[in-house]
């Protein structure tokens, strides 16, 4: 897929809100990985960015920084209205690119996107880190040993009334709001454990005064080996003590049930046996609550991505895996249009 060798030099674009993330992560992965350059049309907050991770070049212009730096990679952070020009510029340059979920503002763009890559010949991977969670990974690795026999029913819920909008006021003005900033992760985590969906049912609902979109949204999913998915979506919740950014929620299964609870615990029921476990994320130096599962769900992706490249393998969350992900999104926003229930697209 690549001729690329680690240590790998990657440079990131975007220097806003969530790449701070990024940015400690990849720290976290040197030598693996060399953070060569920052770029963000804000001259600020590319330096910035450079200053506090110690970083050799930042730019504002995406062009000149691919011509002159030639990364092994790109890490695309910036919000989806850039993302598709910011990939073609990647593909004209021959250089792989990670790009930051939502894929896109709209199916075809999201398709535009994922064809420019692949016309190219180029590994592509949407920065999809919530089947990174830690209590996530490991109730996805039960499900696929076969801890609760065939899954026939999950409900992923993240209902949250954490100020998103302290980070990203961008978020109160968008149109198509939680299904495509928050459901899109959810109904990914649907799709990890339940396998492919058919059907789509969705209501929304806006809540916060003063936003121009939905802010809550509950879906309902029919997946192609019989299993049926409730996935919940929110920012307008009021619970107390409130689990963000916990996906909580159930598997079932024909032969056991995992319960994903509050405190990053699984209670599983496999066969009869039943246990409860622990699973936390992994302590960082540089984490901090309430953002850590976020922070090493953050690093195992950009770890997946570069596992995937020293195998020369497409990532679990490719581009073109993505838009199966993405199509359950729009199907949901037809759905709630039309009172309805809808089939997601198809690409290519
Ligand atoms: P932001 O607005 O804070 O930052 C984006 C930055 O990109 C800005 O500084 C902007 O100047 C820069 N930018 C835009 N176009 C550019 C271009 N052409 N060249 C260079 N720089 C450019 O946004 P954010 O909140 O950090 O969100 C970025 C992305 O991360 C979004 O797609 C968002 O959905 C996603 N996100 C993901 C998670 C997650 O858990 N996976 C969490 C938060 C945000
Ligand atoms: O924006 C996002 O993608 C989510 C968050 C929980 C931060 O809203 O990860």
């Amino acid at each position: 897929m690549t001729d690329r060798r680690p240590p790998y030099r990657m440079a990131l674009i975007g220097c806003g809100f969530f790449a701070e993330k990024h940015l400690q992560a990849w720290a976290h992965l040197a030598p693996r990985v060399a953070i060569a350059a920052v770029c963000d049309l804000d001259p600020a907050k590319a330096r910035g960015a450079a200053q506090r991770f110690g970083v050799p070049r930042h730019d504002t212009d995406v062009e000149t920084m691919l011509r002159e730096v030639r990364p092994d990679f790109v890490d695309i952070v910036t919000t989806a209205p850039s993302h598709l020009p910011l990939v073609q510029a990647c593909a004209r340059a021959g250089i792989p690119a990670i790009v930051q979920k939502p894929l896109a503002p709209d199916w075809q763009d999201a398709c535009a996107l994922v064809a420019a890559m692949e016309a190219a010949g180029l590994p592509l991977m949407v920065h999809e880190n919530f089947r990174f969670h830690s209590t996530l990974r490991r109730a996805l690795a039960l499900v696929r040993s076969g801890a609760i026999g065939r899954p026939t029913f999950g409900r992923f819920s993240f209902r949250t009334g954490f100020d998103i909008y302290a980070g990203q006021p961008y978020l109160a003005t968008v149109e198509r709001f939680v299904i495509l900033d928050l459901g899109i992760h959810v109904l990914d985590v649907a799709r990890a454990f339940l396998g492919e969906a058919e059907e789509v049912f969705c209501r929304t609902q806006s809540i916060r005064p003063g936003i121009a979109g939905e802010d809550m949204a509950t879906i309902l999913t029919g997946h192609a080996g019989g299993a049926t998915g409730v996935v919940e979506a929110t920012y307008a919740s009021r619970q107390q003590p409130d689990p963000f950014p916990q996906v909580l929620g159930i598997v079932e299964g024909t032969d056991g049930a995992i319960r994903i609870e509050e405190g990053y615990r699984l209670r599983v029921a496999s066969g009869g046996r039943s246990w409860d476990e622990t699973a936390a994320p992994a302590p960082l130096p540089w984490g901090e609550e309430p953002w850590l599962i976020v922070q090493e769900s953050v690093l195992a992706t950009q770890t997946h991505w570069l596992d995937c490249l020293d195998a020369g393998r497409a990532p679990d969350t490719s581009g073109r895996d993505n838009l199966r992900t993405f199509a359950l999104v729009e199907a949901a926003y037809q759905s709630a249009a039309t009172g309805v229930p809808a089939r997601p697209m198809q690409f290519g």
